[in-house]
């Protein structure tokens, strides 16, 4: 199988292959065949009695597991398992912004501040905390108080649940039992009620983790308002993408992983250091560059450049002029010490619960953030020092991209066609069929796809289609790698009537061209920030989300965290598109229950499709049908 069509991949996988370095691709070869029990959700370890795998054909195999769960069960309850495991990946993330909210408010982070300060207003007024006569450090401790305690057990509602959606979602929710008691709970009733002897009906299991994807939401939505806080909230900014970030005379560090926490001191710190930098032979002084999600926050919010995303990390490497890499947590490759053991690349692990044997440690303090960043970039200065020149190999790849297109931003864009009425320049392009709907695509890149390919065949046949896409996470660094994140791809792959949108509100903004064809909405914790354009729409016009032509997409998802946020996306109403098979196959029932028995209890449904041409005609189909539903 063609392994990438991203040119910068290609070009490091060759090398990768001269020189005998194992990738994460050739780790996916040595696992075929893949188990057919594993692949259809057919087996359970959830007890010590186990494994037990049911028979798929339902031939001659056993039918039950040992305690009697039947198919149905045990594909309920791994997926309802993966939906908790994203979920907690979200959640801490935010937690972690909540805990340095509260160091900051007790002078215990000097390296943090309130960044935004008219966003941390608007978040305490809608959250329902009283300004008056309180300082914004105090402001902040009342504020990540809140915060944390939407992790535990509540009585009320998740404040970041009930103020973020529609009425009638809420209401919803309420009817359906789907409102989750706090967002650590959720996790925790998904462990028990799907371990041995508890929830052994596979519909009320599915709901049990559509509620944990409730709180996955939550926590998503908690994490975004949080960053744009301390960090400040992105605005338009031009960067750049691909390998070619990387620079011959600099001393290169990565940024990887998940949280701004650490990122954004590192980069306060880089400037600081550059002269140490320039001293050590680097005449560009530190370059930094990111991968994954924790570059895509740097990137929204100072311009850094995005090298590549999570399924291509391996790679960074292989140029031969990464000098250090600076992991938090998710999505980060065991395998990274052992790629940079073939290399001089220092991979710095800095969180205690994210250890890679092999790496070196640096553990991360909020209290001694300033000093701790400069610790690492010494690393990599020194590391820099040992790098040999005849294996730098950077392919001389590069793509311009505009990131920094937050909710705030989209609404100030369309504020500057109608100021009185933001919403009204987009509602009436939707109305007038200009643009026929909305698409967000999220999601990873996943090894069993080739690299992208999903990704860019998929948008493009959507935009030609006219529909307006935001993107995050991996599949913005997907676009970004490949030149859709500019005016040049809307001149080239948008239909005319999203042309007509884009050049307006670019001429607007004063670009003197096209808004980019995908608007790069952020990390993927950022998903929220599409929904509450959503949200806003839907409240603008009195209707419920699930009655929006609005529709979302996973192409190449590959992490628990995907699973988790397609199934909010599918819970707040919409039609969402997932391009890999996931392991749910072998219970009909649990693929009724996604594809259909969803769409009549919630409006949104999953649409399991591999083919990226039939996905697009799927998704047009759900937009279309939306459409009909409203009169338009
Ligand atoms: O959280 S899109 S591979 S990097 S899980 Fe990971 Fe998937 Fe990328 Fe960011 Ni999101
Ligand atoms: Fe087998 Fe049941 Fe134990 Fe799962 S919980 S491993 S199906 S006995």
């Amino acid at each position: 199988m063609e392994r990438s069509i991203s040119p910068d991949s290609i070009l490091m996988l060759k090398t990768a292959q001269a020189g005998g370095v194992t990738t994460v691709w050739d780790r996916y070869e040595a696992q075929l065949p893949q188990c057919g029990f594993g692949e259809t959700g057919l087996c359970c370890r959830h007890c010590l009695q186990g494994p037990c795998r049911i028979d798929p054909f339902g031939a001659t195999g056993p039918k039950y597991g040992i305690c009697g769960a039947s198919a149905d069960v045990i594909v309920a309850r791994g997926l309802a398992r993966s939906i908790a495991g994203g979920t907690s990946s979200h959640s801490a993330h935010a937690k972690h912004l909540a805990h340095t909210l509260l160091k900051f408010s007790r002078d215990e982070a000097p390296d943090y501040g309130i960044k935004d300060q008219a966003k941390f207003y608007a978040v305490l007024d809608r959250v329902g905390i009283q300004r008056d006569g309180k300082s914004d450090q105090e402001l902040a401790g009342d504020l990540a108080r809140l915060a944390l305690d939407e992790f535990s057990e509540r009585e009320a509602p998740p404040v970041w649940l009930k103020t973020t959606i529609t009425p009638a979602r809420m209401q919803k929710f309420e009817q359906l039992g789907l409102v989750p008691p706090g967002l650590d709970s959720a996790v925790a009733e998904v462990m028990h009620r799907t371990t041995n002897g508890v929830d052994a009906d596979a519909v009320n299991i599915l709901l049990g983790g559509i509620k944990c994807a409730v709180g996955d939401y939550t926590g998503m939505y908690l994490g975004t308002d949080l960053s744009d806080i301390l960090f400040g909230t992105p605005t338009p900014v031009m960067a750049s993408a691909n390998l070619g970030t990387l620079k011959a005379d600099a001393v290169n560090v990565a940024v990887h992983g998940h949280n701004p926490v650490l990122s954004e001191v590192i980069l306060a710190q880089a400037e600081a250091l550059r002269a140490e930098a320039v001293a050590a032979g680097a005449p560009q002084g530190i370059n930094l560059v990111g991968i994954c999600c924790t570059g895509l926050e740097v990137m929204m919010r100072h311009g850094i450049p995005s090298a590549t995303n999570s399924l291509s990390q391996e790679l960074a490497i292989l140029t031969g002029a990464l000098d250090a890499a600076v992991v938090d947590y998710q999505c980060i490759m065991p395998s990274l010490p052992t790629v940079a053991s073939q290399y001089h690349t220092q991979i710095i692990t800095t969180m205690p619960i994210a250890k890679i044997t092999g790496a070196t440690h640096i553990e991360f303090d909020e209290k001694q953030a300033g000093e701790k960043a400069r610790q690492i970039l010494r690393l990599a200065i020194e590391a820099f020092k040992k790098r040999d020149p005849a294996k730098v190999n950077i392919p001389p790849v590069t793509n311009p991209a505009m990131a920094g297109m937050s909710a705030e931003t989209i609404v100030k864009v369309l504020a500057l066609v109608n100021p009185d009425d933001p919403l009204k320049p987009l509602i009436d392009n939707m109305v007038n069929g200009n643009i026929l709907g909305v698409c967000l695509f999220a999601g990873c890149n996943d090894v069993k796809i080739t690299q992208d390919k999903n990704f860019v065949a998929l948008v493009k046949a959507l935009v030609a289609e006219n529909v307006l896409i935001l993107c995050t996470g991996c599949a913005a660094g997907s676009f970004a790698r490949h030149g859709l994140l500019t005016s040049a791809a809307t001149e080239k792959y948008a239909g005319a009537g999203l042309k007509a949108v884009l050049t307006a509100l670019g001429q607007a903004a004063g670009l003197g061209a096209p808004l980019p064809m995908a608007l790069h909405t952020g990390s993927c914790v950022d998903n929220t920030r599409a929904a509450s354009i959503a949200t806003a729409i839907a409240n603008k016009l009195g209707v419920d989300v699930s009655q929006l032509p609005v529709v979302a997409t996973a192409p190449e998802a590959a992490m628990e965290k995907a699973v988790s946020i397609g199934t909010w996306a599918v819970a707040m109403g919409l039609p969402t598109h997932v391009g890999v098979v996931p392991p749910v196959t072998g219970s009909p029932l649990v693929v009724q229950v996604l594809t259909q028995t969803a769409k009549d209890l919630l409006g949104g449904y999953f649409i399991v499709e591999p083919d990226s041409q039939a996905a697009a005609a799927k998704l047009v189909a759900a937009l279309k049908e939306r459409r009909a539903g409203l009169g338009i």
